[in-house]
């Protein structure tokens, strides 16, 4: 079953949206398998955006997400990489489809709530970066065999 690394960005938490974000990866039919609230080190938040180094926004971007707490979590199920992204819209808020986490509370691209891993390469390298094993918790929904046929 494929895992993703999700985190609810600062502007998620303060704007109070970690119900409503929560709410959208359940009721879809994914499992929660990791849940943390946290504040986010340096080291950590440019370990994690260590891919857009070079850009002009990586300065503010780490300083954002060590401003203030953040969730970070794991959701697994079959298809939830690509399909959590789908579900947290465009990068650019503006430009995401409403009925998307970042086309119905979002405005600004530096405070678009949440990230969700792209792929399933970063989707492990980065569950493993914000995860041991121990905080990984393996079940099954009850409802498993009302979802997946
Ligand atoms: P993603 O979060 O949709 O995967 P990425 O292109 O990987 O988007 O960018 C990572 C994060 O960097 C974005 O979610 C956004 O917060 C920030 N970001 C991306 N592009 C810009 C920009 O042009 N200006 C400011 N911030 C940006
Ligand atoms: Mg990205």
């Amino acid at each position: 079953m494929e895992r993703t690394f999700l985190m609810i960005k600062p502007d998620g938490v303060q704007r109070q949206l970690v119900g409503e974000v929560i709410k959208r990866f359940e009721t879809k039919g994914f499992t929660l398998v990791g849940l943390k609230f946290m504040k986010v080190s340096r080291e950590l938040a440019e370990q994690h955006y260590a891919v857009h180094k070079e850009r002009p926004f990586f300065g503010s971007l780490v300083e954002f997400i060590i401003s203030a707490p953040v969730v970070a979590m794991v959701w697994e199920g079959k298809g939830v990489i690509a399909s959590a992204r789908k579900i947290i819209g465009a990068t650019n808020p503006l430009n995401s489809e409403p009925g998307t986490i970042r086309g119905d509370f979002g405005v600004d691209v530096g405070r678009n709530l949440i990230h969700g891993s792209d792929a399933p390469e970063t989707a492990q390298q980065e569950v493993s970066l914000w995860f041991t094993e121990e905080e990984l918790v393996s079940w099954q929904l009850a409802v498993t065999p009302w979802l997946y046929e």
